[in-house]
């Protein structure tokens, strides 16, 4: 193998502050597509002077050093080194006081194909920082704990010119920028391009007047609405619910067709892949316009969770990441219906963070080595950085987690922090011991809990012993793994379907632990691990009667959803197996889609049949072999059982949810959207595709189209809707991105590999744009059976284009390289040729760093 583990590894414990404190910087960019010159001025000071230090300064291969000088001198040559990744000025050279470091380099933009540092996009500059890009404009201290306040001066002929902070000077050609806030590097942005904007202002609750603008292409004005909407929404939660108030002058929001990851925090100056920023009802979905919403929210929220207050360095990324997350899931939750919130977000971290979790590439979400910091960018960072921060809140109350946010934002503000510092604000405000808390913050994987019931009847009623025990399966380099604090809320349901017991959190704090209710008049039927009180997997003796009952009758919405998945899926793990057939779910299925008072979203999400990789990943951890076939064959099966046993049912409700008037992205009419599109996949599988080729027709929005051409897709049809789709949109890229990524995914799995491939000999299949590849190769790899092909076609396909992609963008390539992250549970034939397909990754010359850490994690 030629993988070199090791070699790079960064540690947490080897933490030291930077030698040199910088106050200022000042920048002066002269803009050109392939030679643009960047004079940078650092106010620097050792932070001991008794001490002398080198000075190291990051640095990519790419940055030509044209000059430097302290205190406007010329160093001697001998006393300036420079390596591939950083530029040394040996101690010698350096004053024991303040000075003035400048240099002058020259970088070329246009042949930036990773979109790391300065690049250019569709004719626009643009910036992309974090976490270590910065060192691709300029030499510097690129950590996240130096921070410094920016002047920016861009020279260029571009229309727009926009950097961080305030705007001080504008001329023609010209744009100076103030940020008066310190900030770390990975903060920095400049863009300069032809843009126009849609504006708007803010008014703050101390009376500070914000400009808001979100700059976009000419012709995408209409576009943008909802962007700027969301954006107000956003600044007035974080004032109401976190006492939180903008600094600045103006915000920007500015969209980028190449992109690597969703959006960018950077002060004052968000920069967003344009498919979270653009939505008109033609070309978005209801889901697009939620993620829009959720995005430009968590980008703003940052600016106190992240800018404010940001990270000692990157083994803390989720001090800010998962704090954000969970303000941008509280902001949805308020904007929408809290419950289809929480049930979406659970279903969303089972799918990825438990998958994640399961498998080589388990992490905590405060990890301690890495190679490459790009790779850290995690559900388990993001999504179980969330989950840790609602437990906490679940322990310490809503007044208690108040008290600890504002004493964090006081405390703290200012600082590059860490978990520690965070842990110890809640410790302070509300006198909880959370050292055996801590471990959800360095131990990785999904404990397991099981529960059992031991009931006593008795004269002065009845008691119920509920017995919990815990286990975490070793992950890698973790091999033992202490109990850990478990939040688990318990209600309980009486045998007339009233609640017996309202809502209890029991605290675990041992690997096996009994708690009692007394003084029960018959015996009741728990409902457990409400709201998904905390990220664990829970496995109790429950019958599908008893099931159906919580389904019925449980409070509680999250567990009276989970209560008809699990129904769901022990139908299907049992048909996957080749066992007896699902009739209590589709009987209990029934009764609730019927319920006419119920929120039509929550029916949609009851309705909405677990995925093949959920299925598969149920099965695995029950120590079985998951067959992506079987579990193909048999929740197509299932599927079509509920149509053909309620077709008279779901065919009404397709009637009766139909949304009358414009269409409007709100909570209301997206569920009715949601609930009708689900009754649409079922009837499609039996109804020869009629009413989903009227909807696609009819449908004057992209919800419903592409609902409808989903449909068709799944049954082999859909050939016209498609070339209908490509004819109106060929000049929408996002368009265009749903339309590569829906023929993998809802493709007949046999053929899913094939027809990816032939879409990458398309022209238009511009596969250095991260959402055109993405759209294809992640298409490919959600059709679970498609992806897992018995031929290895699906794994063949995905290596060659990582290896294709990985010279040019190897952030990309090892992001998508997670297709292959669960490949250790399938049956021996499909682990030789994934494993295959991995080792001819692995011996590839040249890998990038970031694919190379990723593969050698899931073959290690
Ligand atoms: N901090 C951003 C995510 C982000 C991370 C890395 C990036 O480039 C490698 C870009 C964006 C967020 O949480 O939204
Ligand atoms: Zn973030």
């Amino acid at each position: 193998m030629t993988t070199n583990p090791g070699k790079n590894v960064q540690y947490l414990a080897d933490y030291r502050p930077y030698p040199f404190v910088l106050s200022a910087t000042r920048m002066r960019f002269a803009l050109a597509a392939t030679d643009t010159r960047v004079r940078t001025e650092l106010s620097l000071a050792p932070r001991d002077p008794e001490w002398s230090e080198d000075l190291v300064l990051d640095g990519g291969k790419a940055v030509r050093l044209l000059s430097l000088t302290i205190d406007g001198e010329a160093p001697d040559p001998a006393h300036v080194t420079r390596d591939g990744e950083t530029l040394t000025v040996a101690a010698a050279a350096l004053p024991r006081h303040p000075f003035l470091l400048e240099t002058e380099v020259g970088i070329d933009p246009s042949a930036n194909t990773a979109f790391e540092g300065l690049y250019i996009s569709n004719g626009m500059f643009c910036t992309q920082c974090e976490a270590e890009g910065f060192r691709h404009i300029t030499f510097y201290p690129d950590r996240p704990d130096v921070m410094a306040t920016f002047h920016v001066t861009i020279d260029s002929d571009l229309p727009v010119l926009l950097s961080n902070g305030n705007p001080v000077g504008q001329s023609q050609g010209r744009a100076e920028w103030h940020d008066p806030w310190p900030k770390p590097s990975y903060l920095f942005a400049l863009v300069a391009g032809d843009l126009v904007a849609v504006s708007d202002s803010f008014a703050t609750r101390s009376g500070r007047q914000v400009a808001l603008n979100v700059w976009v292409r000419p012709g995408d004005q209409d576009r943008a609405g909802f962007a700027m909407e969301s954006l107000i929404k956003s600044m007035k939660w974080d004032e109401d619910v976190y006492g939180r108030e903008y600094d600045l002058d103006v915000f920007n929001i500015v969209a980028v067709d190449d992109f690597n990851m969703g959006a960018m925090e950077n002060k004052g100056l968000n920069i967003f892949n344009s498919k979270l920023v653009l939505a008109s009802p033609e070309t978005a979905t209801d889901g697009d316009y939620e993620r829009i919403e959720a995005v430009i929210a968590h980008e703003y929220f940052h600016n106190w969770t992240g800018n404010r207050i940001t990270c000692r360095d990157w083994f803390q990324l989720c001090l800010k990441e998962g704090l954000t997350v969970f303000r941008d899931q509280q902001f949805t939750s308020d904007m929408r219906s809290a419950a289809v919130k929480r049930i979406e977000d659970v279903q969303a971290l089972r799918a990825r963070q438990f998958r994640e979790d399961q498998g080589p590439l388990a992490h905590p979400p405060r990890p301690d080595r890495y190679e490459e910091i790009n790779n850290f960018y995690t559900a388990t960072v993001y999504e179980k950085g969330a989950e840790v921060i609602g437990m906490l809140k679940r322990l310490v109350g809503d007044d208690g987690y108040r008290r600890a946010l504002d004493l964090y934002f006081d405390r703290h503000d200012g600082d590059a922090a860490t978990i520690e510092d965070w842990l110890k604000v809640f410790e302070d405000a509300t006198g909880r011991d959370l050292a055996q808390f801590k471990r959800w913050y360095t131990d990785a994987g999904t404990p397991r809990l099981t529960m059992t019931e031991d009931w006593r009847p008795g004269e002065a009623g009845g008691t119920l012993t509920l017995t919990f025990s815990q286990q975490t399966p070793p992950t890698p380099g973790q091999p033992e793994k202490p109990s850990r604090v478990v939040p688990v809320a318990v209600g309980l349901i009486g045998p007339n379907g009233d609640e017996v017991t309202p809502t209890q959190v029991l605290e675990l704090t041992e690997a096996s632990q009994t708690f009692a209710f007394e003084g029960l008049g018959a015996r009741p039927v728990v409902s457990a691990l409400r709201g998904f009180s905390a990220p664990v997997m829970l496995s109790r003796d429950l019958d599908d009667a008893t099931r159906a009952f919580l389904l019925a009758h449980d409070t509680d919405p999250f567990a009276r959803w989970e209560s008809g998945r699990d129904l769901a899926l022990s139908a299907l793990t049992a048909a996957a197996q080749g066992q007896a057939t699902g009739g209590n779910y589709v009987q209990a299925i029934g009764r609730l889609i019927a319920d006419d008072a119920a929120d039509p979203a929550f029916r949609a999400l009851c309705l909405n049949l677990p995925g093949e990789e959920e299925i598969a990943t149920r099965l695995s951890t029950g120590g079985i072999t998951p067959d992506p076939d079987a579990i193909h064959a048999a929740r197509e099966s299932l599927a079509r059982q509920i149509a053909e046993t309620h077709l008279d049912l779901l065919a009404r409700i397709y009637q009766d949810m139909t949304v009358a008037g414009p269409y409007r992205p709100d909570a209301a009419d997206t569920a009715r959207r949601s609930l009708r599109n689900a009754v649409l996949a079922l009837l499609t599988r039996i109804d020869g595709g009629e009413r989903a080729e009227v909807l696609f027709g009819v449908a004057g929005n992209m919800t419903e189209r592409m609902a409808a051409l989903t449909a068709l897709l799944r049954r082999g049809r859909g050939q016209a809707e498609l070339a209908a789709l490509h004819d109106q949109f060929a000049d929408n890229r996002l368009v265009m991105d749903k339309w590569f990524a829906v023929q993998p995914m809802a493709a007949p799995p046999a053929q899913a590999a094939q027809i990816a491939r032939d879409l990458a000999t398309r022209r238009d299949f511009d596969w250095k744009n991260p959402n055109r590849f993405r759209a294809l190769l992640g298409g490919l790899s959600a059709n679970h059976a498609g992806f897992h092909a018995a031929d290895g076609s699906g794994y063949d396909f995905t290596a060659d284009w990582l290896l294709r992609m990985d010279p040019v963008n190897p952030q990309i390539a090892a992001r998508m390289s997670t297709a292959f992250e669960t490949w250790t549970r399938y049956d021996a034939g499909r682990r030789a040729k994934a494993l295959a397909a991995l080792e001819r990754i692995a011996s590839t010359k040249g890998l990038s760093r970031n694919t190379r850490e990723m593969v050698s994690r899931m073959i290690a």
